[in-house]
């Protein structure tokens, strides 16, 4: 029998991530979509990634078969039933609206769609949630504009914003003005920094975005002083050593540097990125780490710590968690 999941929030995770192949195939015959493989089984032969370009390719070529309110809520519903499986109790979940306007769904469909099936996720799975919006930034920074008025009726639904996508070539300054006006609806702030972009993106996003949490922070190692300037301000990293090694940023397990993070005093956390597309949720990422780093159970429980720690929690719910 495999051990007790540790207790833990998970902060880095996409829920378009989440789509099993067979959840894909059951909503693309729902709503008449036709999607370019026979089988789960062909689906799943996709899923090899040369970098982080070619997994958004089949990322986004799958979101077509999410249409409805009832297809965001469901696919929100089976994410809660595996991560309340794997110890999960509370759960910052990232969402793309862009890829879904950008097909002709309105962003109300979207938020309203998660944000129902996560009313639930309380009582019916223990777990606490809230919703984070991401920009894409391969797209412009007038885009990300657009979408945020969009979203201001929804706004109540929404704790922070995030930067995700093609991450090279597209600096976190193209979102200054993105950012200032969550800052100003009083929105938490993260971006996605230093996964396959360099150090100074990771720099720009605190300077110049204000973001409170960097999701990856992988190549901050290569900068000494920002190292240093993390460790001090206790700035949370969103770490997930199953993506890096598939969307490789990393050879193997085994080299991954989260040691070397821990180590450098950074406040690391361990979460599932895309799981579906990956090869595991949270704690699947917790069991492969403990394998391949030879983790000990303190180094374990202080990453699990630390995921509380990291969290848009108030100080009563941090608490009681920790
Ligand atoms: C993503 Cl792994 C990763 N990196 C950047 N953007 C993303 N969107 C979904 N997964
Ligand atoms: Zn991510």
């Amino acid at each position: 029998m495999p051990a007790k999941p540790l207790p833990k929030a998970e902060l880095h995770l996409h829920i378009e991530g989440t789509l099993e192949p067979e959840l894909a195939f059951a909503l693309a015959e729902r709503n008449g979509v036709t999607l370019p493989y026979a089988t789960t089984e062909e689906l799943r032969r996709a899923y090899s990634f040369k970098d982080l370009q070619s997994f958004l390719d089949l990322y986004y070529a799958l979101m077509a078969v999410l249409r409805t309110e009832d297809d965001f809520a469901e696919l929100v519903d089976a994410y809660l039933a595996r991560a309340a499986a794997q110890g999960v109790r509370h759960a910052e979940i990232f969402f793309d609206p862009q890829a879904h306007t950008a097909r002709g769904v309105p962003i109300g469909t979207v938020i309203e769609g998660l944000a129902r099936a996560l009313d639930g996720s309380e009582t019916r799975y223990g777990i606490s949630t809230r919703l984070i919006m991401c920009f894409l930034r391969d797209e412009s920074g007038q885009s990300a504009l657009e979408t945020f008025e969009a979203a201001r009726p929804h706004l109540h639904r929404i704790c922070g914003v995030g930067l995700d996508s093609a991450e090279v070539g597209n600096p976190p300054s193209k979102f200054r003005e993105v950012f200032q006006r969550a800052a100003d609806a009083g929105l938490h702030r993260v971006a996605h920094a230093g996964e396959e972009g360099p150090a100074e993106y990771i720099t720009e996003a605190l300077d110049v975005l204000g973001v409170e949490r960097i999701d990856h922070g992988l190549r901050c190692l290569e900068d000494p002083a920002l190292v240093e300037r993390l460790a001090r301000d206790r700035v949370p990293l969103t770490v997930c050593p199953l993506s890096n090694v598939r969307l490789r940023c990393v050879d193997r397990l085994a080299d991954h540097p989260l040691p070397a993070m821990l180590a450098a005093g950074l406040l690391v956390t361990v979460n599932s990125d895309d799981p579906s597309y990956f090869g595991g949720y949270v704690d699947d990422n917790f069991t492969a780490i403990r394998e391949a780093l030879r983790l000990d159970d303190e180094t374990l429980r202080m990453l699990a710590a630390n995921s509380f720690r990291a969290a848009f929690l108030d100080d009563r719910a941090r608490h009681d968690y920790l």
